[in-house]
């Protein structure tokens, strides 16, 4: 049995669309093959679009079983019912550990810098010509994967790969053409109906060398003003509980920006290091919008450019 799994923290739409798509795709192929992960479901996952309720399927693997990585490629963070020995096949689209996956696994490594990892799953069922089996469901988990990993394709990670699949996939799942931003409207209102749920399957810790908030929480909505209106006050209190050093990145598709919310003057401090912000009573936006992704290189570069010592502190 290939067991098809993804990260141990959560499962967001593009991970949870890839297990259950490519799952589908080697059983198609006559390799057995089932989805699986103990990882709770994030607010990208409409409640229409799960296939088995709040959860994977929670099968446990045998000695005999092997393993698929989709969407993840850093094996710290690999779900832990995964044995590094027997992972036979990484499908990501995160950068970091290409080299290790191409001397372990060759060409079965497939790690690319694109939008979404579901972009690279649909290149899978093109390149075996078998789009015309894939069931609806699994198609309209692939695509709204590619709209929530490339922010309605606004994201710099974009690629034509990715728009083209989102096409292709859209007809086959029979989505209709505001399908964007009934999505995304979807998940504002899965965000506010459990703000502290919403961030808490968002969250990251960061280390310092990042040379960013401490605490770094994304959430992507369809209008960041509506939901900062009537959240803001919960989300300051559920934020400062988890530490004083705090950032949230609140990505609103429909005007295209990132709002950066960050009450402490540290917190603040080391975005201003980054780019330029103005910041109004804890809040800064950024426009166009950025994912923590991007941000995180941005901290990057500016540690290595700076004095060695400032690097370790
Ligand atoms: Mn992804």
């Amino acid at each position: 049995m290939r067991v098809v799994t993804s990260g141990s923290a959560y499962l967001d739409i593009d991970a949870y669309a890839c297990c259950i798509a490519y799952a589908e795709l080697l059983n198609c192929q006559g390799v057995a093959a089932r989805a699986v992960s103990g990882a709770p479901l994030n607010a990208s996952i409409p409640q229409r679009l799960k296939v088995n309720g709040d959860s994977l399927d929670d099968y446990l693997p045998t000695a005999m079983d092997e393993f698929v990585l989709v969407d993840v490629s850093d094996y710290h963070h690999f779900d832990p019912l995964v044995v590094l020995d027997r992972v036979v096949e990484v499908i990501d689209h995160h950068p970091g550990y290409e080299q290790y996956w191409a001397q372990r696994l060759g060409s079965a490594a497939d790690i690319q810098p694109i939008g979404a990892a579901a972009t690279q799953v649909f290149q899978r069922w093109d390149k075996a010509d078998l789009l015309p089996k894939i069931s609806q469901q699994s198609a309209a988990l692939l695509a709204t994967a590619i709209l929530d990993n490339t922010l309605n394709f606004t994201g710099q990670m974009t690629t034509a790969q990715d728009v083209q699949a989102y096409a292709v996939l859209a007809r086959l799942a029979s989505l209709s053409a505001d399908w964007p931003e009934q999505y995304f409207i979807e998940c504002q209102a899965a965000v506010g109906s459990d703000i502290a749920a919403a961030l808490a399957a968002d969250l990251k810790q960061m280390k310092p060398e990042s040379g960013l908030p401490q605490i770094f929480a994304q959430m992507t909505v369809w209008d960041a003003d509506i939901l900062l209106q009537r959240h803001r006050s919960t989300i300051n209190r559920w934020m400062a509980e988890q530490g004083d050093d705090w950032l949230l990145n609140l990505i609103s598709i429909r005007d295209r920006k990132s709002c950066f919310l960050a009450p402490a003057e540290v917190s603040q401090a080391k975005l201003d290091h980054l780019l330029p912000l103005d910041w109004q009573a804890g809040l800064a936006v950024r426009k166009p919008s950025m994912l923590r992704k991007e941000l995180l290189k941005l901290g990057l570069c500016a540690g290595h450019q700076g004095a060695p010592n400032t690097i370790v502190q």
